[in-house]
Order: structure tokens, then C-alpha cells, then sequence
């Protein structure tokens, strides 16, 4: 799948996680407990179990020469144009620690680097929905972000990265990877769900992201719940979760078809999805409810994880270019 000038996306199985060709790979994320494919560039694992599609293993490529690097405790692999870096951290000192430490160094080694543009971060920590010291653990996750963003005098609302916050396997260390540019990124909200930035206060530190992101031509959309206003909606009913998320898929490529302008367009068939279900019986509700809307040849990567409110099921994120 080809995204922007350059950038290119897949789902592949396990046994294909080692390219064969590694000169314009950026970045291999695999997904689950297996064993991590071998390879001369190092990979990201993410703990959280593959349930169904796609194979296990995301690959992001660049075009022509991509050289890897590390800067602190960031690696990373880098085009002309594009920086795909990670950080894997152990709690040592507590989880809102390790959060602020991560997010300094990313957003030093954007800078320091020159790809001051983060278009996207994924974020995966284990116990997320776990109350320690009298606050949930997403939440301790959510100050220590903005507390980062602070140090670095990065934008606490509008021109904030697309993300998503996961729970993986506990045990796990936290993992951050992302996506930065040279090149400016164009923000995208949905008309349909409050700003998460700007969350009523009942929902803690006001979480720094955007719903959706635009780079050059590439639709990078954020962890998508069942979400209208700032409320979670359909409460124990998975099926009905799911058909709210594609209504705000469906809200958020238009928003990304208006903000773009041009005649190009991002549609909801050409996308790429990774969907997180919260209880694995729930797998074939989902999957019945997506192929109904997306029909049986859409790229679908079903992983196991908790999600950031407790009451919510299931959760999809995407990926894909404008034609
Ligand atoms: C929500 O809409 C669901 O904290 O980075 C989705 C995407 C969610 C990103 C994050 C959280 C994050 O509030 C949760």
C-alpha cells in the first residue's frame, strides 16, 4: 500500500517480518507474544496478543535511503523526509516517569534531528485501566504527556499529534513509536466527539491528541471509539460500539476530504484498520459488524487489548493514502 510521496504501509505475516530487502524499510512493528522475527534493524514489539488478519507484523517503508540512528534512548530509521523512531521504557520509577522520559526524549530527538513533525504516535503500557496512588493509570500516563509537551513548549491543543494509548500484556515495558516529518502536519477533529483536548474534567489531565492527521497525502487516524460528545455511548453492547466507531471513521474521512481540499480523496474502503478488542469473545461481533460496512476485502489487524475507558469495547485506528 503506498501512502505519502514515499511512505508505505502492510500488514504481513510473522514469517515475512524480515524483508528481504531492508534498505527502505523504516520500521517493523510485530504484535503479539510470538517470538520476534531476525533482521539486521532492530524491531519494535508490542505486546499484545494477534487475534485474527493481517498477520502480526506492520511494516513502514520510505522511499530511496533510509539510514537507522539513536539518540538517546530513541532509535530510529530516517529518510530524507521522514523519521520513524521508538523507545521502549521499564517502569522503574513508576509508570508517569516513564511517560515523561519517553516523551523528552522523542521530542528531543525530533528536534535535535529536524522533524520537528509528529504526525503520529502510537502508546502501549501495560494495566492501563489500573488505579495506583489513587489515579487510573492511563490518566498518570495523560499528566506525564502534558507535562512533557510543557517542557518541550509543544501546542497542548489544535496542532497536537493523531495517537492512540493501549493496554498490552501486563508485565510489558512502555512502548512509544512514531511517525515525525520535516514537513508540517494538518490536524484533523471529528464533528461529532468533543475535542480530546478539551475533555470535561470528570475525565482527568486532558489528553493531548487529535483525531486524525494529514501528511502529504497520507490519513493517519487516531484510536477511534464509541465515542459522541464526550461520552461513551452503547455500554455493554459491542455491536452497536462497533457501527458508532464506523459512523466516526466515516465523520472523520469527510473531515479530512474537506480540510484537504483538492480533488483527491481519502475513502473508508482504501484504509488500513487495527482493531483493539477489549474481550476476545467478543472477535466475531466485531468482525461480522466491519465486513457489513467494509466488505470481505478490507485489511484488518485484530489485536487483544484493553482499552482507556473501562467501559468501552473495542477501539480502531487507520491508516491510508488519498486517490
Ligand atoms: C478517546 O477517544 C479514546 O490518549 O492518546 C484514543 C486515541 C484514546 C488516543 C490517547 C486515547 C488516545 O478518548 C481513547
Amino acid at each position: 500500500m503506498a501512502l505519502a510521496a514515499g511512505l508505505q504501509f502492510d500488514y504481513v505475516s510473522l514469517a515475512e517480518g524480515a524483508p528481504a530487502r531492508w534498505d527502505d524499510v523504516l520500521g517493523v512493528v510485530t504484535f503479539g507474544d510470538g517470538a520476534a522475527p531476525t533482521g539486521n534493524i532492530p524491531l519494535i514489539t508490542v505486546r499484545t496478543p494477534v487475534l485474527a488478519g493481517g498477520g502480526g507484523c506492520e511494516v513502514w517503508r520510505a522511499q530511496g535511503r533510509v539510514e537507522s540512528g539513536q539518540h538517546s534512548q530513541v532509535q530510529y530509521r530516517r529518510s530524507d523526509d521522514l523519521l520513524f523512531g521508538w523507545i521502549s521504557l521499564t517502569e522503574a520509577s513508576g509508570l508517569g516517569a516513564a511517560t515523561e522520559q519517553a516523551y523528552r526524549e522523542v521530542f528531543a530527538t525530533v528536534n535535535e534531528l529536524g522533524y520537528p513533525h509528529l504526525a503520529r504516535i502510537w502508546n502501549y503500557l501495560p494495566q492501563i485501566n489500573v488505579e495506583t496512588q489513587g489515579l487510573e493509570r492511563y490518566r498518570q500516563f495523560n499528566s506525564a504527556r502534558r507535562n512533557a509537551l510543557i517542557a518541550y513548549k509543544r501546542e497542548l491543543t489544535g496542532n497536537v499529534p493523531a495517537a492512540c494509548a493501549l493496554g498490552s500484556v501486563t508485565g510489558s515495558p512502555l512502548v512509544v513509536y512514531f511517525l515525525a516529518s520535516r514537513q508540517a502536519v494538518t490536524a484533523v477533529e471529528n464533528p461529532r466527539q468533543v475535542s480530546a483536548y478539551e475533555y470535561p474534567e470528570q475525565y482527568g489531565p486532558k489528553p493531548a491528541f487529535s483525531r486524525a492527521s494529514i501528511l502529504d497525502g497520507t490519513l493517519f487516524i487516531s484510536g477511534t471509539a464509541s465515542i459522541v460528545g464526550h461520552e461513551t455511548v452503547h455500554v455493554g453492547d459491542v455491536a452497536a460500539q462497533t457501527r458508532e466507531i464506523l459512523a466516526n471513521l466515516e465523520a472523520l474521512v469527510s473531515e479530512a476530504n474537506r480540510l484537504a481540499g483538492g480533488p483527491s480523496r481519502f475513502d473508508m474502503k482504501s484504509l488500513a484498520y487495527k482493531v483493539y478488542v477489549r474481550n476476545r469473545p467478543d472477535l466475531a461481533v466485531i468482525q461480522s459488524q466491519l465486513r457489513a460496512t467494509l466488505g470481505p476485502h478490507a485489511r484488518l489487524l485484530y489485536l487483544q487489548a484493553d482499552i482507556c475507558r473501562e467501559d468501552l469495547l473495542v477501539e480502531i485506528e487507520a491508516v491510508g493514502r488519498s486517490n
